[in-house]
Protein backbone atom coordinates (compact mmCIF):
# COMPACT_ATOMS: atom_id res chain seq x y z
CA UNK A 1 0.00 0.00 0.00
CA UNK A 2 1.37 3.26 -1.07
CA UNK A 3 1.64 5.91 1.91
CA UNK A 4 1.79 8.95 -1.00
CA UNK A 5 -0.63 7.52 -3.26
CA UNK A 6 -1.14 11.27 -4.62
CA UNK A 7 2.28 11.87 -5.66
CA UNK A 8 4.30 10.30 -8.30
CA UNK A 9 7.83 10.39 -9.10
CA UNK A 10 9.46 14.04 -9.21
CA UNK A 11 10.58 14.84 -12.61
CA UNK A 12 12.77 17.16 -13.76
CA UNK A 13 10.83 19.44 -16.37
CA UNK A 14 12.95 22.46 -16.51
CA UNK A 15 13.21 26.59 -15.03
CA UNK A 16 9.69 27.27 -17.05
CA UNK A 17 7.58 25.03 -14.89
CA UNK A 18 4.86 25.89 -12.84
CA UNK A 19 4.48 22.78 -10.85
CA UNK A 20 5.91 22.97 -7.35
CA UNK A 21 6.33 19.50 -7.46
CA UNK A 22 8.93 19.43 -10.17
CA UNK A 23 12.67 20.06 -10.90
CA UNK A 24 13.59 23.08 -12.47
CA UNK A 25 16.86 22.85 -11.85
CA UNK A 26 17.67 19.08 -10.39
CA UNK A 27 18.40 17.47 -13.53
CA UNK A 28 20.36 14.68 -12.55
CA UNK A 29 22.15 12.93 -15.74
CA UNK A 30 23.23 16.82 -16.45
CA UNK A 31 26.53 16.95 -16.41
CA UNK A 32 28.21 19.83 -15.39
CA UNK A 33 32.52 20.06 -14.80
CA UNK A 34 32.47 16.48 -15.99
CA UNK A 35 30.58 15.02 -13.86
CA UNK A 36 26.44 14.52 -13.96
CA UNK A 37 24.50 16.45 -11.22
CA UNK A 38 23.81 13.56 -9.35
CA UNK A 39 27.52 12.71 -8.25
CA UNK A 40 28.34 16.29 -7.50
CA UNK A 41 25.62 17.01 -5.14
CA UNK A 42 25.19 13.51 -3.64
CA UNK A 43 21.76 13.97 -1.83
CA UNK A 44 20.50 12.45 0.95
CA UNK A 45 17.14 12.40 3.09
CA UNK A 46 18.09 12.06 7.07
CA UNK A 47 15.89 9.77 8.84
CA UNK A 48 15.21 11.72 12.30
CA UNK A 49 13.54 14.55 11.10
CA UNK A 50 11.72 13.53 7.93
CA UNK A 51 10.38 10.28 9.42
CA UNK A 52 10.60 11.07 13.24
CA UNK A 53 9.95 14.32 13.64
CA UNK A 54 6.49 14.96 15.43
CA UNK A 55 6.21 18.63 15.69
CA UNK A 56 6.57 18.62 19.08
CA UNK A 57 7.88 21.76 20.94
CA UNK A 58 8.51 23.13 24.28
CA UNK A 59 4.80 25.18 23.76
CA UNK A 60 2.65 22.59 22.28
CA UNK A 61 2.31 19.17 21.26
CA UNK A 62 3.16 17.12 18.35
CA UNK A 63 0.99 18.21 14.71
CA UNK A 64 2.49 16.07 11.82
CA UNK A 65 -0.02 14.56 10.30
CA UNK A 66 1.71 10.75 9.01
CA UNK A 67 -1.08 8.05 8.59
CA UNK A 68 1.45 5.28 8.45
CA UNK A 69 2.36 5.69 12.04
CA UNK A 70 0.35 2.94 14.23
CA UNK A 71 1.56 5.17 17.38
CA UNK A 72 3.21 2.32 18.83
CA UNK A 73 7.00 1.77 19.88
CA UNK A 74 6.80 -1.72 18.23
CA UNK A 75 9.45 -3.10 15.68
CA UNK A 76 6.45 -3.49 13.51
CA UNK A 77 5.74 0.02 13.03
CA UNK A 78 9.23 1.05 12.78
CA UNK A 79 9.37 -1.64 9.82
CA UNK A 80 6.30 -0.53 8.31
CA UNK A 81 7.68 3.38 8.59
CA UNK A 82 10.97 1.98 7.09
CA UNK A 83 9.01 0.98 3.88
CA UNK A 84 7.31 4.05 3.55
CA UNK A 85 10.66 6.26 3.76
CA UNK A 86 11.68 4.04 0.81
CA UNK A 87 8.93 4.81 -1.26
CA UNK A 88 9.23 8.32 -0.28
CA UNK A 89 13.48 8.34 -1.13
CA UNK A 90 12.43 6.54 -4.48
CA UNK A 91 9.40 9.22 -5.17
CA UNK A 92 11.85 11.87 -4.77
CA UNK A 93 14.74 10.65 -6.51
CA UNK A 94 17.30 11.23 -3.82
CA UNK A 95 20.37 8.31 -3.87
CA UNK A 96 21.15 8.50 0.06
CA UNK A 97 19.60 8.39 3.02
CA UNK A 98 21.67 8.64 6.87
CA UNK A 99 20.19 7.86 10.51
CA UNK A 100 20.96 7.59 13.91
CA UNK A 101 20.81 3.99 15.39
CA UNK A 102 17.80 4.75 17.55
CA UNK A 103 15.84 6.52 15.02
CA UNK A 104 14.91 3.20 12.69
CA UNK A 105 14.74 1.21 15.72
CA UNK A 106 13.17 1.58 19.28
CA UNK A 107 15.37 1.28 22.00
CA UNK A 108 14.76 -1.85 23.97
CA UNK A 109 14.41 -2.74 27.69
CA UNK A 110 17.93 -4.10 27.79
CA UNK A 111 21.25 -3.43 25.67
CA UNK A 112 20.93 -6.61 23.77
CA UNK A 113 16.69 -6.13 23.39
CA UNK A 114 17.78 -2.71 21.75
CA UNK A 115 20.56 -4.60 19.03
CA UNK A 116 17.96 -6.99 18.59
CA UNK A 117 15.39 -3.98 16.98
CA UNK A 118 18.18 -2.97 15.28
CA UNK A 119 18.74 -5.92 13.46
CA UNK A 120 15.12 -6.65 12.51
CA UNK A 121 14.56 -3.56 11.06
CA UNK A 122 18.12 -2.81 9.61
CA UNK A 123 17.32 -6.25 7.66
CA UNK A 124 14.55 -4.15 5.87
CA UNK A 125 16.60 -1.39 5.28
CA UNK A 126 18.82 -3.43 3.59
CA UNK A 127 16.27 -5.01 1.54
CA UNK A 128 14.68 -1.77 0.31
CA UNK A 129 18.06 -0.85 -0.76
CA UNK A 130 18.19 -3.37 -2.80
CA UNK A 131 14.83 -2.63 -3.91
CA UNK A 132 15.22 0.80 -4.44
CA UNK A 133 18.79 1.47 -5.27
CA UNK A 134 18.70 4.13 -2.34
CA UNK A 135 21.88 3.81 -0.54
CA UNK A 136 23.22 4.69 3.39
CA UNK A 137 25.25 8.18 2.91
CA UNK A 138 25.98 7.75 6.81
CA UNK A 139 25.14 6.23 10.60
CA UNK A 140 25.42 7.63 13.73
CA UNK A 141 24.64 6.24 17.04
CA UNK A 142 22.27 8.34 18.67
CA UNK A 143 24.23 9.33 22.20
CA UNK A 144 22.00 12.09 23.66
CA UNK A 145 18.60 11.48 24.11
CA UNK A 146 18.59 8.82 26.18
CA UNK A 147 18.58 9.72 30.24
CA UNK A 148 21.54 8.01 30.99
CA UNK A 149 23.90 10.35 28.82
CA UNK A 150 22.65 13.54 30.79
CA UNK A 151 26.40 14.39 32.00
CA UNK A 152 27.45 13.36 27.77
CA UNK A 153 28.31 9.99 26.49
CA UNK A 154 32.36 9.66 25.94
CA UNK A 155 32.44 13.26 28.19
CA UNK A 156 29.98 11.71 31.23
CA UNK A 157 32.03 11.75 34.75
CA UNK A 158 30.34 8.37 34.53
CA UNK A 159 32.40 5.79 33.10
CA UNK A 160 29.67 3.94 32.71
CA UNK A 161 28.10 6.05 30.54
CA UNK A 162 31.23 5.88 27.81
CA UNK A 163 31.37 2.20 28.10
CA UNK A 164 27.29 1.92 27.37
CA UNK A 165 27.84 4.44 24.53
CA UNK A 166 30.97 2.35 22.46
CA UNK A 167 28.42 -0.53 22.98
CA UNK A 168 25.99 1.62 20.58
CA UNK A 169 28.73 2.70 18.48
CA UNK A 170 29.93 -0.79 18.02
CA UNK A 171 26.83 -1.85 17.35
CA UNK A 172 25.87 1.20 14.85
CA UNK A 173 29.48 0.38 12.98
CA UNK A 174 28.71 -3.06 12.24
CA UNK A 175 25.08 -2.10 10.97
CA UNK A 176 26.45 0.50 8.95
CA UNK A 177 29.21 -1.66 7.48
CA UNK A 178 26.11 -4.35 6.84
CA UNK A 179 24.11 -1.47 4.57
CA UNK A 180 27.03 -0.54 2.73
CA UNK A 181 27.19 2.80 4.33
CA UNK A 182 29.83 5.09 2.99
CA UNK A 183 30.79 7.32 6.09
CA UNK A 184 30.09 7.05 9.70
CA UNK A 185 29.20 10.39 11.54
CA UNK A 186 29.94 11.66 15.48
CA UNK A 187 28.37 14.73 16.09
CA UNK A 188 29.09 15.45 19.77
CA UNK A 189 25.75 15.37 21.49
CA UNK A 190 25.92 16.49 24.67
CA UNK A 191 29.76 16.12 24.64
CA UNK A 192 30.54 19.95 26.25
CA UNK A 193 29.55 21.53 29.60
CA UNK A 194 27.17 23.35 30.94
CA UNK A 195 29.33 24.93 33.67
CA UNK A 196 33.09 24.70 34.34
CA UNK A 197 33.18 24.71 37.93
CA UNK A 198 32.09 20.85 38.07
CA UNK A 199 33.97 19.84 34.65
CA UNK A 200 37.40 18.53 33.92
CA UNK A 201 37.77 19.75 30.75
CA UNK A 202 40.96 18.24 30.24
CA UNK A 203 40.01 14.70 31.63
CA UNK A 204 36.73 15.02 29.16
CA UNK A 205 38.38 15.36 26.05
CA UNK A 206 41.50 12.95 26.60
CA UNK A 207 38.22 10.15 27.24
CA UNK A 208 36.19 11.95 23.69
CA UNK A 209 39.49 11.20 21.99
CA UNK A 210 39.57 7.70 23.44
CA UNK A 211 36.44 6.80 22.51
CA UNK A 212 37.25 7.63 18.68
CA UNK A 213 40.23 5.79 18.63
CA UNK A 214 38.70 3.09 20.02
CA UNK A 215 36.32 3.31 17.06
CA UNK A 216 38.73 3.76 14.53
CA UNK A 217 39.95 0.65 15.54
CA UNK A 218 36.85 -0.97 15.59
CA UNK A 219 36.21 -0.01 12.55
CA UNK A 220 39.51 -1.62 10.92
CA UNK A 221 38.81 -4.60 13.25
CA UNK A 222 35.31 -5.45 11.20
CA UNK A 223 36.78 -4.20 7.97
CA UNK A 224 34.44 -1.17 7.61
CA UNK A 225 36.04 1.16 5.57
CA UNK A 226 34.07 4.14 5.21
CA UNK A 227 35.15 7.75 5.97
CA UNK A 228 35.01 9.15 9.69
CA UNK A 229 33.21 12.72 10.10
CA UNK A 230 33.02 15.04 12.91
CA UNK A 231 30.01 17.46 13.04
CA UNK A 232 30.95 20.68 14.41
CA UNK A 233 28.21 22.45 16.35
CA UNK A 234 28.78 25.32 19.29
CA UNK A 235 26.10 25.13 21.89
CA UNK A 236 22.77 23.36 21.89
CA UNK A 237 22.35 21.10 23.97
CA UNK A 238 25.14 22.60 25.84
CA UNK A 239 26.26 26.11 26.77
CA UNK A 240 29.78 24.89 25.17
CA UNK A 241 30.02 21.68 22.66
CA UNK A 242 33.66 21.01 22.44
CA UNK A 243 33.30 20.01 18.67
CA UNK A 244 32.43 23.84 18.48
CA UNK A 245 33.68 24.78 15.03
CA UNK A 246 35.88 23.74 12.47
CA UNK A 247 38.48 24.98 13.33
CA UNK A 248 37.76 23.30 17.26
CA UNK A 249 37.54 20.13 15.36
CA UNK A 250 40.04 20.12 13.61
CA UNK A 251 42.72 21.11 16.12
CA UNK A 252 41.08 18.27 18.65
CA UNK A 253 41.81 16.09 15.79
CA UNK A 254 45.51 17.22 15.44
CA UNK A 255 45.96 17.10 18.87
CA UNK A 256 44.75 13.57 19.66
CA UNK A 257 46.39 11.89 16.37
CA UNK A 258 43.07 11.21 14.62
CA UNK A 259 43.76 13.54 10.93
CA UNK A 260 44.18 10.23 9.08
CA UNK A 261 40.85 8.82 10.07
CA UNK A 262 38.77 12.00 9.97
CA UNK A 263 37.52 14.47 8.14
CA UNK A 264 34.18 16.94 9.14
CA UNK A 265 30.33 17.26 8.46
CA UNK A 266 29.57 21.10 8.12
CA UNK A 267 26.19 21.93 8.78
CA UNK A 268 24.83 25.04 7.93
CA UNK A 269 23.11 26.51 10.84
CA UNK A 270 25.74 24.71 12.97
CA UNK A 271 27.90 27.58 11.60
CA UNK A 272 25.67 30.36 12.12
CA UNK A 273 25.28 29.48 15.68
CA UNK A 274 28.87 29.42 15.98
CA UNK A 275 29.47 33.25 14.63
CA UNK A 276 30.59 31.70 11.17
CA UNK A 277 29.28 32.03 7.74
CA UNK A 278 29.05 28.31 5.98
CA UNK A 279 31.42 29.40 3.38
CA UNK A 280 33.71 30.20 6.07
CA UNK A 281 33.63 26.69 7.41
CA UNK A 282 33.77 25.21 3.94
CA UNK A 283 36.82 27.28 2.99
CA UNK A 284 38.75 26.45 6.74
CA UNK A 285 37.98 22.81 6.78
CA UNK A 286 38.54 22.48 2.65
CA UNK A 287 41.89 24.48 2.98
CA UNK A 288 43.13 21.74 5.52
CA UNK A 289 42.06 18.89 3.02
CA UNK A 290 39.21 18.05 6.02
CA UNK A 291 36.03 18.75 4.30
CA UNK A 292 34.25 15.66 3.90
CA UNK A 293 30.41 16.18 4.11
CA UNK A 294 27.45 18.48 4.73
CA UNK A 295 24.67 18.75 6.82
CA UNK A 296 22.44 21.24 4.35
CA UNK A 297 19.76 23.49 6.25
CA UNK A 298 19.82 27.08 7.27
CA UNK A 299 19.20 28.71 10.43
CA UNK A 300 16.81 32.05 10.50
CA UNK A 301 19.22 34.66 11.76
CA UNK A 302 16.94 36.37 13.74
CA UNK A 303 16.96 33.31 16.46
CA UNK A 304 19.84 31.73 18.38
CA UNK A 305 18.94 28.10 18.24
CA UNK A 306 19.12 25.08 15.23
CA UNK A 307 16.02 26.03 13.94
CA UNK A 308 17.31 23.60 10.97
CA UNK A 309 15.10 24.82 8.21
CA UNK A 310 15.12 23.81 4.30
CA UNK A 311 17.60 25.69 2.64
CA UNK A 312 16.24 27.64 -0.46
CA UNK A 313 18.44 30.81 -0.26
CA UNK A 314 20.45 30.81 -3.68
CA UNK A 315 23.30 32.93 -2.37
CA UNK A 316 24.14 30.29 0.06
CA UNK A 317 23.74 27.47 -1.85
CA UNK A 318 26.06 29.12 -4.42
CA UNK A 319 28.56 30.14 -1.68
CA UNK A 320 28.44 26.64 -0.77
CA UNK A 321 28.67 25.57 -3.90
CA UNK A 322 31.80 27.17 -4.84
CA UNK A 323 33.44 25.73 -1.78
CA UNK A 324 32.52 22.72 -2.65
CA UNK A 325 33.79 22.63 -6.13
CA UNK A 326 36.71 23.93 -5.26
CA UNK A 327 37.94 21.57 -3.10
CA UNK A 328 37.18 18.63 -5.67
CA UNK A 329 33.65 17.68 -4.38
CA UNK A 330 32.09 16.00 -1.22
CA UNK A 331 32.47 12.02 -2.42
CA UNK A 332 32.09 9.28 -0.25
CA UNK A 333 30.18 12.59 1.74
CA UNK A 334 27.34 14.85 0.23
CA UNK A 335 24.82 16.81 0.77
CA UNK A 336 22.87 15.71 3.60
CA UNK A 337 18.96 17.35 4.59
CA UNK A 338 19.53 17.44 8.15
CA UNK A 339 16.43 19.70 8.03
CA UNK A 340 12.85 19.20 8.69
CA UNK A 341 9.58 21.51 8.31
CA UNK A 342 7.80 23.47 10.38
CA UNK A 343 5.59 22.89 13.29
CA UNK A 344 2.52 24.27 10.77
CA UNK A 345 3.72 22.13 7.60
CA UNK A 346 2.51 18.84 9.05
CA UNK A 347 0.99 17.35 6.09
CA UNK A 348 2.94 14.28 4.24
CA UNK A 349 2.70 16.30 1.15
CA UNK A 350 5.03 19.51 2.81
CA UNK A 351 7.94 16.37 3.00
CA UNK A 352 7.66 16.78 -0.99
CA UNK A 353 7.67 20.48 -0.90
CA UNK A 354 10.47 20.96 1.46
CA UNK A 355 13.09 18.75 -0.40
CA UNK A 356 12.31 19.34 -3.91
CA UNK A 357 13.28 22.83 -2.91
CA UNK A 358 16.53 22.10 -0.90
CA UNK A 359 17.63 20.18 -3.83
CA UNK A 360 16.60 22.65 -6.37
CA UNK A 361 18.13 25.52 -4.49
CA UNK A 362 21.38 23.34 -4.15
CA UNK A 363 21.53 22.81 -8.35
CA UNK A 364 20.57 25.87 -8.75
CA UNK A 365 23.46 26.64 -6.71
CA UNK A 366 25.51 24.26 -8.43
CA UNK A 367 24.80 25.78 -11.57
CA UNK A 368 25.76 29.35 -10.84
CA UNK A 369 28.95 28.56 -9.34
CA UNK A 370 29.83 26.46 -12.42
CA UNK A 371 28.94 29.23 -14.41
CA UNK A 372 31.16 31.92 -12.20
CA UNK A 373 34.17 28.99 -12.04
CA UNK A 374 34.08 29.34 -16.06
CA UNK A 375 34.20 32.78 -15.93
CA UNK A 376 37.03 32.95 -13.79
CA UNK A 377 36.06 36.61 -12.85
CA UNK A 378 36.69 36.39 -8.96
CA UNK A 379 39.84 34.08 -9.68
CA UNK A 380 41.01 36.58 -11.62
CA UNK A 381 40.84 39.17 -9.54
CA UNK A 382 41.89 37.29 -6.64
CA UNK A 383 45.24 36.32 -8.29
CA UNK A 384 46.05 39.68 -8.87
CA UNK A 385 45.30 41.19 -5.63
CA UNK A 386 48.22 38.87 -4.55
CA UNK A 387 50.20 39.06 -7.34
CA UNK A 388 53.13 40.74 -5.40
CA UNK A 389 53.98 37.83 -3.70
CA UNK A 390 54.15 35.97 -7.35
CA UNK A 391 57.78 38.22 -7.59
CA UNK A 392 60.29 39.97 -5.85
CA UNK A 393 60.24 40.70 -1.98
CA UNK A 394 56.48 38.66 -2.16
CA UNK A 395 58.08 35.67 -3.51
CA UNK A 396 61.72 35.68 -1.56
CA UNK A 397 59.21 35.57 1.53
CA UNK A 398 57.27 32.75 0.55
CA UNK A 399 60.38 30.80 -0.63
CA UNK A 400 62.53 31.70 2.73
CA UNK A 401 65.28 33.39 1.03
CA UNK A 402 63.92 36.44 2.88
CA UNK A 403 64.40 37.02 6.61
CA UNK A 404 64.45 39.73 8.71
CA UNK A 405 67.37 41.25 8.14
CA UNK A 406 67.44 41.13 4.08
CA UNK A 407 63.53 42.73 4.75
CA UNK A 408 65.02 45.40 6.57
CA UNK A 409 67.93 46.39 3.82
CA UNK A 410 64.79 45.86 1.08
CA UNK A 411 62.57 48.48 3.24
CA UNK A 412 65.77 51.16 4.06
CA UNK A 413 66.40 51.04 0.57
CA UNK A 414 62.94 51.54 -0.67
CA UNK A 415 62.00 53.65 2.00
CA UNK A 416 57.97 53.43 1.86
CA UNK A 417 55.59 50.25 0.32
CA UNK A 418 54.00 50.08 -3.07
CA UNK A 419 50.77 51.38 -3.47
CA UNK A 420 47.97 50.25 -1.55
CA UNK A 421 44.57 48.83 -4.14
CA UNK A 422 41.05 49.09 -3.05
CA UNK A 423 39.67 45.35 -2.25
CA UNK A 424 36.68 46.52 -4.57
CA UNK A 425 34.45 44.55 -1.79
CA UNK A 426 31.06 46.43 -3.85
CA UNK A 427 31.79 46.32 -7.32
CA UNK A 428 32.34 42.31 -6.46
CA UNK A 429 29.08 42.05 -4.79
CA UNK A 430 27.88 43.88 -7.32
CA UNK A 431 29.46 41.00 -10.03
CA UNK A 432 27.84 38.38 -7.86
CA UNK A 433 24.77 39.08 -8.92
CA UNK A 434 25.17 39.35 -12.44
CA UNK A 435 25.36 35.33 -11.98
CA UNK A 436 21.85 35.09 -9.67
C1 LIG B 1 22.19 18.22 15.70
C2 LIG B 1 22.92 17.56 14.62
C3 LIG B 1 22.51 16.11 14.40
C4 LIG B 1 23.56 15.38 13.63
C5 LIG B 1 23.43 13.90 13.69
O1 LIG B 1 22.19 19.43 15.83
O2 LIG B 1 22.80 18.30 13.46
O3 LIG B 1 21.27 16.04 13.80
O4 LIG B 1 23.59 15.78 12.30
O5 LIG B 1 23.59 13.42 14.96
NI1 LIG C 1 23.54 17.71 11.59
NI1 LIG D 1 21.91 20.52 13.72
Amino acid sequence: MSAFPEISKIQYEGPETKNPLAYRWYNEDEVIEGQTMKDHLRFSVVYWHTFRGSGLDPFGAPTMVRPWEDGTDSVENAINRARVAFEFMEKLGAPYYAFHDRDVAPEGATLAESNQNFDAVAAVLKEEQERTGVKLLWGTANLFSHPRYLHGASTSCNADAFAYAACQVKKCLEVTKELGGVNYVFWGGREGYQNLLNTDMKRELDHMATFMHLAVDYAKQIGFTGQFLIEPKPKEPTKHQYDSDAAACINFLRAYDLTDAFKLNVETNHATLAGHTMMHELEYSGMQDMLGSIDANTGDLMLGWDTDQFPTNIYLTTECMLSILKFGGLAPGGVNFDAKVRRESFEPMDLFHAHVGGMDAFARGLKIAAAIRADGEFDGFVKERYSSWDRGVGADIESGAAKFTELENYMLEKSEISQNVSGRQEMLEHLMNRYL
